[in-house]
């Protein structure tokens, strides 16, 4: 295999696959990944049904690219810090946070642990080690090389994880972080899912190398490149990232190569400038797909445990939509009272003015 080649454990459609790479999981994890991929997915087609029918205002999915976060939360432990991307949730949703939290953030009501103040789909899980997400690109980066860092100084035997788009290596902030990473050998891995567009700019207009995992070379540490639609060699290259830095030799950059089988976000039409062969190409390596072909060749899943699984799920979706529509917005006053013990006299006026306005 030539250095940056593509890592692969599945093989087509996911009924065969190379048993001398294959990771060694337990039922019980192989079947945690898989059902939280489609309650990624299914979360994902809702939501933005729900943008469309204009009962929430912006939704942002991962449609194709469930395996590139959820397999590589499964390689961590729950404690290790998560500095997320907007197409991550499936990293909560595996470590326990609940469906109802997620949809309650969408509609930013007084239960939206970001109290509306985020835009939908910016979840902060403090519980589940999940960072809170920033609308500004690639500001994770050395959000997480520096606390990573911090873990290494205090020896919590933690790591953390940094998971952006391929456009976000454009960005100033993707170098500072790695370079400062690889200087202090920090325990954090760069997870970079190569979804092949930022917004409708393709990757070929976003770097002049012939990869993204070779990047990291230039910072005096390991690239890597895995198939994004192949769970179970992200899964490897994550756990083999992730022992490296916990046992104190520095970080790893994983670039997932796959594809945005959706638009951008519900405020984008992809149909103008995305090839709609590329879509029959990616969608036949679909990653649930795949991940469902092995599972079942392996006998850990079938039909009825499918047919359980979305009853379940749907159910789960439909009532948290419910609840979050019974749910007041969150209190004006709060807007203040969170940054004052004591409000000043012209922001009490202010909140007035607001008040009567939104009466
Ligand atoms: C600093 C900054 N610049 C621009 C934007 C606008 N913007 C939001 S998402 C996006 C594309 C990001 O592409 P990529 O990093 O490849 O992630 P993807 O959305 O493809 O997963 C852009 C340019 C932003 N949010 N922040």
């Amino acid at each position: 295999m030539t250095k940056y080649e593509i890592q692969s454990v599945l093989k087509g459609d996911g009924s065969d696959w190379d048993h001398n790479r294959e990771p060694h999981l337990k039922d019980d994890q192989l079947r945690a990944i898989y059902a939280t991929m489609v309650r990624v997915r299914m979360l994902n087609e809702r939501g933005m049904n729900l943008q469309r029918q204009g009962r929430i205002g912006f939704y942002i999915g991962s449609e194709g690219q469930e395996a590139v976060h959820v397999a590589s939360a499964a390689a961590l432990e729950p404690t290790d810090w998560w500095f997320p991307h907007y197409r991550d949730p499936g990293v909560a949703l595996l470590r326990g946070a609940t469906i109802e939290q997620m949809v309650h953030q969408l509609y930013g009501n007084a239960k939206d642990m970001t109290k509306g103040r985020q835009m939908p789909n910016h979840f902060s899980f403090k519980d589940q080690s999940f960072f809170s997400i920033s609308s500004p690109l690639t500001v994770r980066v050395p959000q997480a090389a520096g606390a990573a860092y911090a873990m290494k100084y205090k020896r919590t035997k933690q790591i953390a994880v940094s998971s952006f788009g391929d456009g976000s290596s454009s960005e100033g902030d993707f170098h500072v972080g790695l370079n400062f990473a690889g200087v202090w050998k920090a325990p954090v891995v760069f997870l970079l899912n190569n979804n092949q567009y930022a917004i409708s700019v393709p990757s070929s207009m976003q770097t002049a190398s012939e990869t993204y995992a070779q990047k990291a070379e230039a910072y005096g540490f390991e690239g890597v490149r895995v198939d994004g639609n192949d769970p179970l060699a992200i899964y490897a290259a994550m756990k083999m990232a992730a022992d490296k830095a916990r046992a104190g030799k520095g970080p790893t950059l994983i670039e997932c190569y796959t594809f945005r089988m959706g638009p951008h976000s519900s405020s984008d039409d992809p149909k103008r400038y995305v090839n709609p062969n590329d879509l029959t190409f990616w969608g036949a390596k679909d990653p649930i797909l795949r991940m469902r072909n092995y599972l079942v060749k392996k006998g850990v899943w079938n039909d009825a445990l499918e047919k359980e699984l979305v009853e379940r799920t749907k159910d789960e979706i439909q009532k948290a939509i419910e609840a979050a529509e019974a749910t007041p917005a969150p209190e004006l006053r709060e807007l203040v009272t969170d940054v004052y013990a004591e409000v000043p006299w012209h922001l009490e006026a202010e909140l007035q003015e607001l008040k009567e306005s939104v009466e």
